[in-house]
């Protein structure tokens, strides 16, 4: 995986209390055929055993299609499973200290919503960042709101890719082009709809305008 081509465009956060197919494995593998880009794990309650054997499960579904996939805060389940890499919140694990155990080659995401967490965020070695929540959304309670005014600061603060999420779907996302932004990452969006190929090629299309 060369961390320097990555597609973000149309960046995947699972969700499985939404999800409309019966696996994650399922929901990741029709996103992925209607343009998901980017896959990122995400489980909040669940065991470390099972995390890791789902975490094995749905890198048999990105790994052959070139798909990188990322673990939500576990350093761990992403070395045990050999994803490609992790995605940090501002209070997980400091990036810094995550690029010691995980060495150069894997991915670090970091989530900001200031444009001193996201130069920070660069400064610790982080590959991308996760901006939001630019919408309101009923997916995650404790958000932070996003401006795009700040996008605009953090666009001009920091030089790596970055992906905006909160409640995006493909009609508002249109308020957010122009920005700079590198992608979406969408959980309801497209993880919820009855035919989640269809919803991922419709945000597809409407993040290609960014
Ligand atoms: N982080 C900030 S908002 C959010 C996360 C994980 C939830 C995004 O979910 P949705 O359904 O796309 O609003
Ligand atoms: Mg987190």
């Amino acid at each position: 995986m060369d961390k320097k081509c990555i597609d973000y465009t149309l960046y995947l956060v699972t969700d499985r209390r939404q999800m409309s197919s019966e696996t994650v494995e399922k929901s990741v593998g029709l996103a992925i055929e209607g343009g998901a880009s980017v896959v990122q794990l995400r489980e909040k309650d669940c065991i470390s055993r099972e995390f890791y054997e789902l975490a094995l499960r749905v890198k048999s579904i990105t790994a052959p299609r070139g798909i990188p996939l990322i673990i939500n805060d576990r350093i761990d389940i992403c070395l045990a499973a050999d994803a490609d890499g992790v995605h940090l919140g501002q209070k997980d694990l400091p990036c810094r200290e995550a690029r010691k155990i995980l060495g150069s080659d894997k991915i670090i995401g970091v989530s900001a919503a200031l444009p001193e967490e996201a130069r920070q965020a660069q400064a610790d070695g982080a590959d991308y960042l996760g901006i939001g929540a630019v919408f309101a959304t009923g997916t995650k309670s404790d958000t932070r709101p996003v401006t795009p005014e700040i996008i605009r600061e953090i666009r001009a603060a920091v030089t790596i890719p970055f992906v905006v999420i909160g409640g995006i779907n493909s009609e508002n996302i249109k308020q957010l082009y122009g920005l700079g932004i590198n992608g979406a990452a969408v959980v309801s969006a497209v993880v919820a709809q009855s035919d989640i190929t269809a919803a991922a090629r419709t945000m597809r299309k409407a993040a290609q305008g960014l």
